[in-house]
């Protein structure tokens, strides 16, 4: 019984406000934890159109670009706004499903594909944060803006 207690316990900490529930961010068969200082790093030392798995926490620090359904946010990835050294670019098609709601520093999860892109302001850009349309291509990706999770409609089937 009070093994049981101390499971109830554990069980609550971590369904404690502050912690988002999201969906798992996989990389082929792997469940991927946050990795935002492994983006940061490949930022710097990658080669333009370096590829690869994403899962980032951040907070919003503005929409830098909103057009043709694609919406560009400017992402700090410590949540302190004092360093800029850290944000990224991260890009979400509102295609794959309505935009949450959101401001100025509410807390900004992503899952997808880092692109090294020299184009970009911060040289780093996170895409894809939607289903796969073809599960075998690619793996799912989302966005979720304080806990509320998007990118999960299909275009192609309309579901
Ligand atoms: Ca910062």
């Amino acid at each position: 019984m009070k093994r049981l207690a101390l499971l109830l316990c554990l069980l609550l900490a971590y369904s404690a406000p502050g912690f988002a529930k999201v969906p798992a961010c996989m990389d082929k068969k792997e469940r991927l934890e946050f990795n935002e200082s492994q983006v940061l790093t490949w930022r710097d030392l990658m080669e333009k159109k370096f590829t690869a798995r994403a899962f980032i926490k951040g907070v919003i620090v503005r929409i830098m670009e909103d057009r043709q359904k694609h919406v560009h946010f400017e992402v700090d990835l410590d949540a302190d706004l004092s360093t800029n050294e850290d944000r990224i670019e991260v890009i979400y098609n509102t295609k794959f499903g309505p935009l949450p709601e959101n401001r100025s520093g509410d807390e900004l999860i992503a899952c997808g594909d880092f692109v090294a892109d020299p184009y970009s302001p911060f040289k780093a850009v996170i895409h894809w944060l939607h289903v796969s349309p073809k599960k075998s291509a690619h793996d799912d990706g989302y966005l979720a803006i304080n806990g509320v999770v998007t990118g999960l409609i299909d275009s192609k089937s309309g579901q």
